[in-house]
């Protein structure tokens, strides 16, 4: 699947939308794709399963024919939401952690855009975090004993020079292309000095690495610990995978819901858009899942394949739909329904 974007005649996109509201904004993102007509190779959906209630019916929350279909057939996917349970189910494991790893997508980049009052004005808002997306403690090497203070559980924590160099580079990447250039390294290394000691220093150390040549020398470099990073947010901050979770859905605060957080799970040679927010079981069935944040992620998807025209007329359209206030769900005061909140969107596309 390595055609270069102008080569491609069709664009095979991998349809999962998992658990709970997934199944009900993943729909929606495909008829905005839909509406893009010729700004995009002709779009070709492959539906797949994976997820909690797949697990319940099959023994498995990742299908190996949904990972073969997105390896062999896809150029990109779309990914809903997982209902993952708290406590421990012999034989299932979180299908998104898996994904990410089985197809290498290390980074989890996710913007937190405000909508400006007008058109062409500065948003209030408009941050990237830049998740670390197959290591950290989400390896998932848990234990329990037995010890002199009764139960004891631990947790292996990941960090490796590898890993931290390449989400390190992805996000002087998008810090450059950004007008202020800055990028903030979140850590803890005052507490845990060897797992964020070395998380800090390669990212630290990517502006020197062979063949670069001074190109990351315009970007400022900031760190600052992970809690007082919750409240005090920068312009593109790097983070081990567990910090980048928290900070992305604290940062989503400052735009008024959830339901407006977009991200794309990178690798080097596959993306997957994936609303931030969850599966919401408490709105599950109701009609009335905001479906905005798995629109913008098609955006984002599309944009990261470099199919910017028919991204800014889905991002553009988003815009328009918050701006003019009228239409929304009720995560953000309004009374629509998903699919009122959707035409809204078709129809300014
Ligand atoms: N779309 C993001 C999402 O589904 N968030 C919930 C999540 O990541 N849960 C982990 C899991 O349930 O395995």
């Amino acid at each position: 699947r390595s055609l270069s974007t102008a080569a491609r005649k069709t664009l095979k996109i991998g349809l999962i939308p998992a658990d709970g509201i997934g199944r009900e904004v993943i729909p929606a993102a495909k008829q905005a794709i839909e509406a893009l007509g010729s700004d995009i190779p002709r779009p070709e959906f492959i539906d797949l399963l994976a997820g909690w209630e797949t697990f319940t019916k099959t023994g498995n929350a990742l299908p190996h024919e949904t990972v073969d279909v997105l390896r062999n057939e896809c150029d990109c996917a779309l990914f809903g939401s997982v209902s993952s349970p708290s406590k421990k189910v012999v034989g299932y494991s979180s299908p998104i952690v898996a994904l990410r790893k089985e197809l290498d997508l290390y980074a989890n980049v996710r913007p937190v855009l405000s909508v400006a009052p007008e058109a062409g004005q500065q948003p209030a808002v408009d941050l990237i975090v830049v998740r670390e997306n197959t290591e950290c403690l989400y390896v998932k090497q848990e234990e329990q004993t037995i010890g002199e203070n009764g139960k004891e559980a631990r947790a292996t924590r990941v960090i490796t020079e590898r890993a931290s160099r390449r989400i390190g580079q992805m996000a002087f990447e998008l810090a450059l292309a950004r007008p202020r250039k800055h990028l903030t390294i979140i850590h803890k290394s005052n507490v845990l000095s060897i797992t964020d000691g070395l998380f800090r220093e390669t990212v630290r150390k990517v502006p020197t690495l062979e063949g670069l040549n001074g190109k990351y020398d315009d970007v400022t470099i900031m760190e600052q610990l992970v809690d007082s990073a919750v409240y005090r947010v920068f312009d593109v901050m790097v983070a081990p995978n567990l910090y980048g979770d928290i900070l992305s859905d604290a940062a989503a605060a400052l735009v008024g819901s959830l339901g407006l957080v977009p991200s794309i799970n990178a690798g080097d040679s596959f993306v997957m858009g994936e609303p931030v927010h969850g599966s919401a079981p408490d709105i599950v069935g109701k009609g009335i899942a905001n479906p905005l944040a798995s629109i913008r992620s098609a955006a984002l998807m599309l944009r990261h394949l470099g199919y910017t025209k028919g991204a800014d007329r889905l991002d553009l359209a988003v815009d328009q739909v918050i701006r003019e206030g009228v239409t929304l769900t009720p995560d953000l005061k309004g009374t629509s329904s998903t699919t009122e909140v959707l035409n809204a969107v078709l129809k300014r596309i």
